[in-house]
């Protein structure tokens, strides 16, 4: 019983250290040591309750003078890799109920380093999804985020700093995304944004911003915003294939970038151009954001293309043959495919990978049938993406690396979502 006491006494400060809504709920001893002496416990579980959520995490450490040992008696300190020890890192994923997102979820929850919060519109879908792959039940939490909403961003942002009272947010991955290449008309947002210009790029443009302030005070913080190669011009996807991104002079944005003005150029609406320019301003508030801040926060700012994953839901609005033949096609004529399972892997690459500590970077891998893939006139590597292939820092098309371009595009997006 007193070593009981003693234990938790001695977790008491790592618990309270985390913030006011931290308390112990739960402390449980599997394996003591019987000398008073070395008094030390290994595995001790502790249950934190912060604002929405109980996470336990396992604390393989305890001892009386004020240092930390491990269960090989062998001391430790008491922040590891920028997080303080028994508590994991804090990772946001946007869209994290399907395809990529759930698999980079699935991939970061399953190295136990990760708590991640799963940002969703669907909070019933996320949660029945989460169990479908069997995430394990302190993985994740699931929180309510409708990018289609600047409230509901507002709203989330909110509800975060509550959970975060017990650690900080150390990553975020704005992934969610529409493609709506068959709509004859434009759909919008609550505020009366083109949907996918609204969803993929305003709505994560937002949502960065608001985090901002808080990432910057943490150590070790990554930002990952997903782009893709059909974004970028210079490659066979992004090049030859119609139609192509182009942002023209941001006259709708400049116009208020309001209905009924639907495309970022201004011109009539186009859905699967639309998606592609939203990957375009991804692309571009990532060099941004690495460009204003990564040297003064030391936030890794990264974009990255995780290959063609064929079959997710994001060709939910193909035709149902397209759908059947696109993952072969992809997988046998242009190398590019890879299976969601790898494609979270990758993502989870750039966020965890001491490799990817690398800010303004778009990651890519060069797997797949490399000849078909590859576009590249100065010989350098830009692969199809396909499964199997190694990480490399791959290049922009001219049109996502202007600058001047990129500065208005930043400037514009912020009058468009009213960040002051
Ligand atoms: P999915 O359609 O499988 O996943 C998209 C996710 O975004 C879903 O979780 C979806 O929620 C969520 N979402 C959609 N609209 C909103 C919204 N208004 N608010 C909040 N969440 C929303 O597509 P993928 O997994 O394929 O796409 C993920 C990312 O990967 C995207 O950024 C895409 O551009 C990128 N990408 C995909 C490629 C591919 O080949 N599939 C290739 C290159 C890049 P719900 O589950 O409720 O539908
Ligand atoms: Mg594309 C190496 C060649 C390559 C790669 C890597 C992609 C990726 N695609 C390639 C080539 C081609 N595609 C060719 C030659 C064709 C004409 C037959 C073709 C067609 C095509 C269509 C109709 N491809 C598509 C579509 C879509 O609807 C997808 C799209 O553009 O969504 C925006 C798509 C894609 N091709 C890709 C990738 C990654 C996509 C998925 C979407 C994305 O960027 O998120």
């Amino acid at each position: 019983i007193r070593i009981l006491l003693a234990a938790t006494c001695l977790m008491a400060p790592l618990v309270t250290g985390f913030g006011p809504a931290a308390t112990v709920q739960r402390n449980t001893m599997t394996n003591t040591i019987a000398s008073p002496r070395d008094a030390s416990i290994s595995n001790v579980r502790l249950s934190l309750i912060s604002g929405m959520d109980t996470e336990s995490a396992d604390i393989d450490i305890v001892r009386t003078n004020g240092k930390l040992y491990n269960s090989d008696s062998k001391e430790v300190p008491k922040v590891l890799g920028g997080v303080k020890i028994g508590l994991k890192k804090l990772v946001v994923i946007t869209g994290a109920s399907s395809g990529l997102g759930l698999s980079t979820t699935t991939s970061l929850a399953k190295t136990g380093k990760y708590h991640v919060i799963m940002a969703c519109r669907n909070i019933e879908k996320a949660k029945r999804v989460a169990k479908e792959v069997g995430l394990p039940e302190n993985s994740f939490t699931v929180m309510k985020l409708e990018l289609a909403s600047t409230q509901s961003i507002r709203d989330f942002v909110a509800n975060l700093k509550a959970f975060k009272s017990a650690r900080p947010l150390t990553h975020l991955i704005c992934n969610a995304a529409v493609y709506r290449p068959t709509d004859p008309e434009p759909a919008w947002t609550d505020d009366g944004f083109e949907m996918s210009m609204g969803v993929n790029h305003l709505g994560h443009f937002l949502l960065v911003n608001l985090l901002m302030d808080d990432m910057s005070r943490a150590k070790g913080a990554r930002v990952c915003i997903v782009g893709s190669i059909t974004g970028n011009t210079n490659t066979v996807g992004g090049g030859l294939v119609y139609p192509q991104a182009n942002l023209g002079n941001l006259e709708g944005f400049e116009q208020g970038g309001l209905e009924p003005v639907s495309m970022i150029d201004g011109k009539p609406f186009f859905g699967a151009k639309a998606y592609k320019d939203s990957k375009v301003c991804n692309m571009m508030t990532v060099s941004e954001l690495s460009r204003r801040y990564a040297e003064d926060t030391g936030i890794v700012f990264s974009s990255m293309y995780p290959g063609c994953i064929a079959e997710t839901a994001l060709f939910r609005e193909k035709r149902q043959w397209f759908r059947k033949i696109f993952p072969a096609f992809m997988k046998y004529v242009t190398g590019g495919y890879v299976s969601e399972a790898e494609a979270g892997d990758r993502l989870a690459q750039v966020i965890d990978d001491p490799q990817c500590d690398k800010s303004g970077v778009y990651w890519s891998w060069n797997g797949g049938a490399q000849s078909v893939g590859r576009w590249s006139e100065d010989g350098k590597p830009r692969g199809a993406g396909g499964s199997g292939g190694e990480i490399f820092e791959n290049e922009q098309s001219d049109a996502v690396t202007d600058a001047i371009k990129s500065k208005k595009m930043w400037d514009l997006s912020k009058k468009v979502v009213k960040l002051t």
